[in-house]
């Protein structure tokens, strides 16, 4: 049925004329699709084998240069849909020749994504121009996936001018739950690039392990690291910068704090409140849990000693995270753990609050990273938590942004209607780890019962969010027109209490593919529709593409499909 669908689309819209569809009736097969582009007469033209790419010397533009020449040259992409493209009689395309407006523009939030690409069916060099080497990034890519087959060839006859609709497209990984080596890290920067994602969120540290080496606070990763060899190092976080850069994706750190500490307590247990008193409670006694999962812990913002660590560690990961952003953190507060401690009982019979023991936590930190000259991203909790929130003492700089995760769209809604920027990481559709059979934050040694949601198969954020539901998602959905130029983009989380590097590919993409192109060039045609059978046919395609370059991105539909196209 699905098939069937998909392919009677495919005839129809040859009938009919989509100005973005080519008149002999397949897409240009480029993920995420180009925002607007121009291809009359769709042809493809020999590649020369001495075929060159021409750039201006760059720090980190000719590594990619580098890069895409020989993944040009050597990919030799067989399409799942053999391309009915005439190969012009010209001469071999020999040559892209690669103009940049401002080579001095650095990767930051906001910068210059832009490029055109023209690519002619003979009589000349192609030309990628752009304002920025990002941009020029962006359109080797877009080059690097209209080429295919052995001998290889290339779409030409065909101009785009490409720009996102959104800034900041990114991937959060957590790498504290399970350990996740430098060359993954790698595999995921690169394909984030290939996506025109450009944001890598490393959710470092959490609850479950800390394996960030911070020099001026060593015992932290010594103590709190899964093992010897399974720590972050200085060195392995500048490659992994460095690798981002070389790819235009930013790398933004994430220490989380004051909740999800435990593994700090590792080091410093006098620092940590509930630390490893941890139990999961039956589902009837969820008001009352003690923390957000098993095995969490939170900072006592009470303690001098506790800021003491906290700014070596901020100092530390500021000088090795060169981007403007820096993640602090601050979800899930969980009062009955705080109120565990005797020194935050004191504070409480004196009628103090919950709220008042953040706001200490928050007044004494966030003053901290800006004085580092650093953009703060928080969680959206630290201003909507039901329970404990500082919503008072946030305003009214509003100069932090906020990432939301909760409650589909409203929770977006309620911080840019609150005059915050926001990113957005709705749980309902954009969280990865879903719908695997288990809470998200469990742990087997703390199985439910039978008759609970886990024994029955669900989860916490389940069911699992498939890349059309992924793909659908308007991350502005019910904003006004000011509103939603506060939201910068958004992101797809992977957790990690169920994944490590055996399923982190195909638990991230296609997935991560699907919200990549909805926040580079939209998820509607231009009637306005939205583009599912023809988006479904290029994924597919694109899905197998990253799997010839290594991405071990889990299928789509069955290859009968294709054999089998109606
Ligand atoms: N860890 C941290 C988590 C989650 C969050 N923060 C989480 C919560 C609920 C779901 C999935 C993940 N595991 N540090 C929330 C931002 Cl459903």
């Amino acid at each position: 049925m699905g098939c069937l669908f998909i392919s009677t689309f495919i005839i129809l819209s040859t009938l009919y004329t989509i100005p973005q569809i080519s008149a002999v009736g397949y897409p240009i097969n480029v993920w995420p699709k180009p925002t607007t582009f121009h291809w009359p007469h769709p042809q493809a033209i020999a590649l020369s084998p001495n075929f060159i790419i021409s750039a201006p010397g760059h720090r980190y533009l000719t590594p990619a240069v580098h890069r895409y020449l020989r993944q040009i040259l050597t990919e030799h992409h067989r399409p799942l849909v053999t391309p009915i493209l005439n190969l012009t009689s010209a001469q071999p395309l020999a040559a892209l020749t690669v103009t940049i407006f401002d080579a001095a523009a650095p990767l930051t939030h906001g910068v210059n994504e832009s490029y055109s690409l023209t690519i002619p069916c003979g009589g000349g060099a192609a030309v990628l121009k752009s304002e920025t080497p990002w941009g020029a990034m962006r359109g080797l890519e877009t080059f690097s996936q209209l080429v295919y087959s052995k001998p290889s060839r290339v779409a030409c006859g065909l101009y785009i001018f490409d720009v996102p609709l959104f800034m900041h497209r990114g991937i959060m990984l957590d790498t504290s739950r399970n350990y996740y080596g430098v060359g993954d890290l790698m595999r995921l920067i690169r394909a984030i690039s290939m996506n025109k994602l450009n944001v890598f969120h490393w959710h470092i540290t959490d609850s479950h392990s800390f394996p960030l080496v911070v020099p001026s606070e060593p015992e932290m990763a010594a103590k709190g690291a899964y093992g010897e060899d399974m720590k972050y190092t200085a060195a392995d976080v500048k490659r992994v910068v460095e690798y981002g850069l070389e790819h235009g994706v930013r790398v933004v750190p994430e220490i989380d704090m004051p909740a999800h500490t435990g593994s700090w307590a590792e080091a410093y247990p006098e620092i940590i409140t509930c630390a490893n008193k941890f139990w999961w409670p039956a589902e009837a006694e969820w008001p009352d849990r003690l923390a957000a999962e098993p095995g969490t812990g939170q900072l006592n913002p009470l303690k001098p000693k506790t800021y003491e660590v906290v700014k070596n560690i901020i100092h530390d990961v500021v000088s090795m995270f060169p981007d403007q952003f820096y993640h602090a953190g601050a979800d899930e507060v969980v009062p009955n753990c705080w109120k565990m401690d005797p020194s935050i009982q004191t504070f409480l019979s004196n009628n103090g609050t919950l709220s008042q023991i953040l706001e200490t936590f928050i007044n004494s930190t966030l003053p901290y990273i800006l004085s580092l000259n650093r953009t703060v991203v928080y969680w959206e909790d630290v201003l909507l938590d039901g329970d404990i929130n500082v919503t008072a003492s946030l305003l009214p700089p509003k100069n932090v942004i906020l990432q939301s995760w909760n409650d589909g769209p409203n929770n977006t809604k309620r911080i840019v209607s609150a005059g915050y920027r926001a990113i957005v990481s709705s749980s309902d559709f954009y969280y990865l780890d879903c719908g695997h059979g288990d809470f998200t934050g469990n742990n087997s040694r703390y199985n439910q019962p039978p008759g609970t949601d886990q024994e029955k198969g669900g989860s916490w954020c389940g069911p699992f969010k498939t890349w059309q539901l992924i793909y659908n998602y308007d991350i502005t959905y019910g904003l006004t027109e000011e509103e939603s130029k506060l939201v910068l983009g958004g992101e797809v989380a992977l957790w990690s209490e169920q994944a490590d590097s055996t399923v982190m590919d195909s638990r991230i993409w296609p997935r991560a593919s699907a919200m990549g192109e909805a926040l580079w060039s939209g998820n509607r045609d231009e009637r306005g529709k939205k583009r599912f059978a023809e988006a479904t046919d290029r994924l597919n395609e694109w899905r197998y593409r990253m799997v010839t370059r290594g991405i071990g991105a889990e299928p789509i539909q069955p290859l009968w499909c294709i054999k089998n196209p109606g």
